[in-house]
């Protein structure tokens, strides 16, 4: 059985909503913040030794880091289905989002949190972190325009990865210029799916500084 260590309001929802969107059995071992720090629990340390959300055990393999994970899930449990032919040339734009989503579109907006907490200190930092967040931001606005999907005509993890930065880009405002990206972003969470995963995980706001 795949148990999923959920962190509340956190990347692990995407974890969740593949497996929903997989229809493979899982279990949730929950996981809540604290409410100062807004950090995980000490008990996931346990788990593994980053200590962070997403991670999941499946037979006694400990799999972190949510690109990994999903692959994983794919891999394993998904019959093909929920990635392009490794053949296609969509494969190589497959990839380019499962990595870019954690490599380099979440950067400039975990920056602006932290950023936000420095106040007047970190006035220097801002042209170049709001540069970043609008490029970043621009880009995936140009690669959904007319799209429902990132890759192909189904959804494929690529979807589920940038849907996270697509949130978290939302929580911070960033999304109100971006009519292509809150089209592409509200069709997504309107699946039965994406519904099924937050009821089984729990309320879900990206509001109010989380990393
Ligand atoms: N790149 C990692 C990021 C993991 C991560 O930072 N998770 C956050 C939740 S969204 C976390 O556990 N934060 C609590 C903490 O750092 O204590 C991934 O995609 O899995």
């Amino acid at each position: 059985m795949i148990i999923v260590h959920h962190l509340n309001n956190s990347r692990s929802q995407r974890i969740l909503w593949m497996l929903e969107e997989m229809g493979v059995a899982y279990e949730i071992a929950h996981h809540q913040r604290d409410p100062v720090t807004r950090l995980a629990p000490p008990e996931l340390l346990a788990v593994h030794p980053l200590g962070k959300s997403p991670v999941i055990v499946d037979d006694g393999q400990v799999v972190a880091e949510s690109g990994a994970i999903l692959e994983y899930l794919i891999e394993r449990h998904g019959g093909g289905a929920f990635a392009p032919d490794r053949a296609s040339r969509d494969w190589v734009s497959y990839v380019q989002w499962m990595h870019y989503a954690e490599g380099s579109a979440m950067l400039p907006l975990l920056l602006a949190l932290y950023a936000g907490r420095l106040g007047d200190a970190a006035q220097p930092l801002w042209p170049r972190i709001q540069g970043e967040i609008g490029a970043n931001l621009a880009f995936i606005e140009a690669s959904v325009t007319g799209k429902s999907f990132l890759v192909g005509d189904r959804l494929t993890a690529a979807d589920v990865q940038i849907v996270f930065v697509l949130e978290a880009a939302d929580a911070n405002g960033a999304l109100a210029a971006l009519p292509q990206s809150k089209r592409y972003l509200a069709a997504l969470q309107a699946r039965p799916a994406y519904q099924r995963a937050v009821d089984k995980g729990g309320p879900y706001d990206l509001g109010g500084n989380r990393s």
